[in-house]
């Protein structure tokens, strides 16, 4: 993190510096400042405290992130999974709506369901999951099973291997 702080401000005086340097304006809006300061970084080492490979999932409205998407069968996962939005969000680990026919059918048949008051703005819910050797193939996906969080994008497919 120091060294991004160092390296950022480097950045935009090299920025400016060229702008300066050029006599027509650019639009350099930084892409970057889309991505909210606060928001931790994803490449964080394994948690000790865990057994299991830590995977650090992002609840955003609406939208679910993971720097991970597939997955073995058998590995002892610790899934902190973080809920940055606004509204309160929860996380299953599904079968796909378009496949099961319903919200409902995906959430009865998840395989992890964490649920939304759990999920409140701002919390955060650690929880140990190793996949079965039955979910080797299948659809599946991280999903926020909320109708209009679902609709609007709030699943991320996953895969699941041998
Ligand atoms: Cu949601």
């Amino acid at each position: 993190m120091k060294r991004i702080n160092l390296l950022f401000p480097l950045i935009l005086i090299i920025f400016l510096a060229a702008a300066c340097a050029s006599p027509t304006p650019t639009a350099t809006e930084a892409p970057a400042t889309e991505v909210p300061p606060t928001q931790p970084a994803a490449t964080e080492p394994p948690s000790s405290s865990g057994t299991g490979t830590q995977i650090d999932i992002t609840l955003v409205d609406n939208k679910i992130e993971s720097p991970v998407t597939t997955f073995q069968v058998g590995v002892p996962y610790t899934f902190v999974i973080t809920n940055t939005g606004r509204h309160a969000h929860n996380f299953n680990i599904s079968t796909p709506v378009s496949i099961v026919g319903s919200l409902d059918a995906a959430f009865q048949s998840a395989l992890l369901a964490v649920p939304q008051n759990q999920l409140g703005a701002g919390a955060s819910v650690t929880v140990e999951y190793t996949f079965p050797d039955s979910a080797v193939g299948q659809d599946l996906e991280f999903s926020c099973l909320i109708r209009r969080h679902y609709d609007d994008g709030m699943w991320l497919p996953i895969t699941v291997t041998q």
